[in-house]
């Protein structure tokens, strides 16, 4: 690996927000392909972070410390992706559903997706179903996000409200949280769930046959 896409890959698997910001500027700087940048060293270091972590090497703070600093990075890359006309590798609305305030999980699902270089529609927590069924005209995934088992109701609520406006067909829908099994997530009709965030990548890119 070239040296700068090290450093960032570093910076990144030990959550070092400021070298990232400052590597990522200093490739921009020097020409590199914002592509290979984001490929070479970023997307390569959260796909590790995620397999440290399905491993246990890594908790929940490492994953968010790793997280964070990809966003910082991705902030900074974002710009010049657009400018490359580079397409995201797909889109995903993501919301914790209605009566649920609990958003850590579903941030760093938020943040795996975007460091996997998918873009994010993030409609935060307590989303009516209406939102998540407005939202489906403009993104490929759906994933919820509850935490509380008085709350998962709620997804097969949203579900069925896709259904009912004609627009299940046109998305994929996953689900994930401390409370949700793969059984659930089938019985309620979803395309599938995820037990962390690492692992919404996984079935979000296998989904989108990506
Ligand atoms: Co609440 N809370 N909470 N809480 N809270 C739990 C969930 C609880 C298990 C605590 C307990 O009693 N032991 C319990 C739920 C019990 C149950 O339903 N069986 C509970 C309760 C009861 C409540 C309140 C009702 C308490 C009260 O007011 N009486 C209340 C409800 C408020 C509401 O939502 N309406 C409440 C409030 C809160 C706080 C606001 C104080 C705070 C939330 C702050 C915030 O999110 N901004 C809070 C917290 C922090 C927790 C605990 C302690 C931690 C949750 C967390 O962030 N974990 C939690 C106990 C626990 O989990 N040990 C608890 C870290 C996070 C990274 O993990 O969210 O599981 P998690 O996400 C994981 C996976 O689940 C998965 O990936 C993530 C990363 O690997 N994942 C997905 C999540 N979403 C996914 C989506 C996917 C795929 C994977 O695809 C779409």
């Amino acid at each position: 690996m070239e040296p700068i896409f090290q450093e960032i890959y570093d910076g990144i698997l030990n959550g070092e927000s400021k070298t990232v910001e400052a590597k990522v500027r200093a490739a921009l700087e020097s020409k590199v392909n914002p592509k290979e940048i984001l490929d070479q060293s970023m997307v390569s270091a959260m796909a590790e972070v995620g397999r440290r972590f399905e491993i246990g090497e890594y908790y929940v703070p490492e994953m968010l410390i790793s997280a964070r600093a990809m966003q910082v990075g991705m902030a900074i890359l974002k710009p010049h992706l657009k400018d490359a006309n580079i397409a995201a590798a797909g889109k995903v609305a993501v919301g914790t559903v209605k009566g649920d305030l609990h958003d850590i999980g579903k941030n760093l699902v938020a943040m795996m997706l975007e460091g996997a270089g998918f873009e994010i529609l993030d409609l935060g927590t307590d989303v009516d179903p209406e939102k998540f069924v407005a939202a489906a005209d403009q993104v490929d995934v759906i994933a919820l996000s509850a935490l509380l088992t008085t709350t998962m109701p709620n997804m097969k609520v949203t579900i069925d409200a896709l259904k009912t406006a004609g627009k299940r067909d046109k998305v994929k829908v996953i689900i994930g949280g401390a409370p949700i099994t793969e059984t659930y997530a089938l019985q309620i009709g979803a395309d599938g769930s995820a037990p962390d965030a690492s692992r919404a990548v996984a079935i979000t890119k296998a989904l989108l046959g990506k």
